[in-house]
Formats: structure tokens, sequence, C-alpha cells
């Protein structure tokens, strides 16, 4: 009797479970940018665990929700930048006060230090794309990588949780 109680909660457990990992929770990523001509030949320093005021921020990505729930996440990427390609990289982090290994030659987030999951790349203006990745809980950094642009703001940090 208690083998059978057993299997019959563990059975509801997975039935509880399945809607959840099956559910795809849709984040909306907007690219956002007022550089104009703005000089990015410099690192701006505005990037991740920079203790920099972000208010500052003439780039950004924009996630809403800010959070999502374990298992497929699809984001859906749109640019309202009036003139610039943008991309988006996600990445596993361990914490938001992590400063990332930057290539000061190139004006990039080194890539190689990093647990790259995924990418949207190169998106036009006034153009959408999408990108599902199966996440694991934890935070989760999206940013993107056009020279000088990570370190001029566009980036933030999402939990799946
Ligand atoms: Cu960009």
């Amino acid at each position: 009797m208690k083998l059978i109680k057993a299997l019959a909660g563990a059975a509801l457990f997975a039935c509880l479970l399945a809607p959840v990992a099956l559910a795809e929770t849709i984040v909306k990523i907007t690219l956002i940018d007022k550089m104009g001509n703005g000089d990015l030949s410099k690192p701006l320093g505005l990037g991740m665990g920079m203790n920099a005021d972000m208010a500052q921020a003439k780039m950004g990505i924009a996630a809403n929700p800010k959070s999502a729930l374990p298992g497929m996440v699809r984001f859906d990427v749109t640019n309202l930048a009036s003139g610039l390609v943008h991309e988006v990289q996600v990445a596993r982090i361990n914490d938001e006060a992590q400063v990332l290994p930057y290539d000061q030659s190139r004006n990039k987030v080194d890539l190689e230090g990093l647990q790259t999951l995924g990418a949207v790349s190169e998106i036009m203006p006034n153009k959408s794309a999408s990108l599902i990745l199966d996440l694991a809980p934890g935070k989760y950094l999206l940013f993107c990588n056009v020279a000088g642009h990570y370190m001029a703001g566009m980036w933030t940090v999402i939990d799946v949780k």
C-alpha cells in the first residue's frame, strides 16, 4: 500500500512538472540605441560589474519579463535602433558583479572566456528574430558584441528560476 501511494505521489509530481517543462517562456527583447554618431572607438566603461551609472547608457537591451521558468525560453528580439545593426549573445554567468573578459584591441567581450549558449546575429534596424534555448536555473547575460556596444551599456541579465 505504501509503495502504491509512493508511486501515485511520483505520478502526480510528474504531472505537475510536465506542463512547466513543456511551457515556453517568451521573453521580449528590445534593442535600443540613441548613439547617433557617438564615438564607440574607446570602451565607454558601462559593462556589467563595473558599477557604472547605467542612466548614462545610450545603448541598451530591455528584457520583458526579466525572469523565466527553467526549460524552453524563447527570446523574441526586435532591433528598435534607427540605423545600427545589433546582435544578442546569451551567456551563463555566476553573478552580476562579475567583470567580463574584454579584448581591448577589438573593443569586444572576449567570448572565449565565457560560457555562451547561443546568439541572434546581425539584426537589421526595425527587424525581429527569435532564439529558443533550453535554460537551466541560473543567471544569464544578454549582450551585444558589435565593437563598442557592450561597453556602451548594451547588456542585461535575466534570472531563470
Ligand atoms: Cu549592438
